[in-house]
């Protein structure tokens, strides 16, 4: 049953894993804006993950060809970028374990598989943040965020990383309810709670003073007691209503310094499930419109951006084509 759903998914979309499409971009477009810690021409480099076992709900490996059919990277070369995105984005289906062992980490699921995908992507992204490109992973599900993270660190090591999520996904083996690693990739980054053998590869680079959160209203008991044991800054949806995005983005580039490179990971979930509805688990009340392109547009001005995640878009759970639309040409800058 479940490989013919996953054989009528695959003809639904098939159109999307045809060749990449690229348009060639106007003569005369101005380079873009020079970014402090990016190598000569800047150029973006995307690295797409079609993946989605850190979660239980299939669609969301579908987010990163739709996000490239929307457009994104011709947008991307008009605003100046040069951009490198291979022919046809890679599987990672022949990494999956063919059993993997239920209970070994507390609830945690797909423990294997996530470990071996995170892995090739954090290789990934470790050469294209050392070459000084700016890397752009298109998710996928937000488990890949151990990945994005801990290579850019490794190429940056004073990385300040600014979370934009619904969810603190900061769990450990010992707090997660549902066993999902997309619930997690904090507390990995950090070495927060019980060492997982499957995840030796990874080493826990991320300090709590360098990672600040946007967006937050859906933190579960276990994950507020990490956040407040460790200091964590965070900027929930109260606080934004309270200062204004504005105000909010001041105090991260304050609080992270004011010359440290940035990585910015987001979830499209931070957004209101009235602009993007079509994520894994949306919650009420998010970030606008404005307020999440706000917070894309000030990174960037800071010159100091050097990789980016957008995660957790799946075209599955959209109730129709406008709200998929919707919330794919969210994500285009
Ligand atoms: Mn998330």
């Amino acid at each position: 049953m479940e490989e013919a759903n996953h054989i009528k998914k695959k003809q639904k979309y098939s159109h999307l894993y045809e060749k990449i499409q690229r348009s060639t971009p106007p003569p005369g477009t101005p380079p873009v804006e020079e970014q402090r810690y990016l190598s000569q021409p800047h150029t973006v480099e995307v690295i797409g993950v079609s993946f989605s076992a850190g979660q239980p709900k299939e669609g969301c490996e579908v987010g990163p060809y739709l996000m490239i059919k929307a457009g994104i990277l011709d947008q991307l070369e008009k605003l100046g970028w040069v951009v490198e995105c291979p022919d046809a984005l890679p599987s990672y289906e022949h990494l999956q374990p063919d059993e993997e062992e239920e209970g070994k980490y507390g609830l945690l699921k797909n423990v294997e598989y996530v470990s071996r995908v995170t892995e090739k992507i954090h290789h990934k992204l470790k050469k294209a943040a050392k070459k000084g490109h700016l890397a752009l992973t298109l998710g996928g599900d937000h488990s890949i965020g151990m990945a994005t993270v801990s290579g850019a660190l490794a190429a940056y090591p004073d990385l300040g990383v600014i979370w934009v999520d619904a969810h603190a996904d900061i769990n450990t083996a010992e707090t997660t309810e549902s066993g999902n690693l997309h619930g997690c990739p904090v507390s990995f980054l950090m070495g927060i709670g019980p060492k997982i053998k499957a995840f030796d590869w990874l080493k826990p680079t991320l300090k709590p003073n360098k990672i600040v959160y946007i967006g937050l209203r859906d933190v579960d008991a276990g994950e507020k007691k990490i956040l407040k044991e460790h200091n964590i800054k965070c900027f929930s949806m109260h606080d934004v209503d309270r200062y204004g995005i504005g105000k909010v983005m001041e105090q991260i580039y304050d609080y992270l310094g004011r010359k440290t490179p940035i990585h910015l990971s987001f979830d499209v979930d931070a957004l209101d499930p009235s602009v993007a509805p079509s994520t894994g688990t949306p919650v009420r009340g998010g970030l606008t419109f404005r307020e999440g392109h706000y917070i894309c547009e000030s990174i960037f001005e800071t010159g100091r951006l050097v990789s980016m995640d957008m995660v957790e878009v799946n075209p599955e759970l959209a109730d129709d084509e406008v709200a998929r639309q919707a919330t794919v040409n969210v994500n285009n800058i």
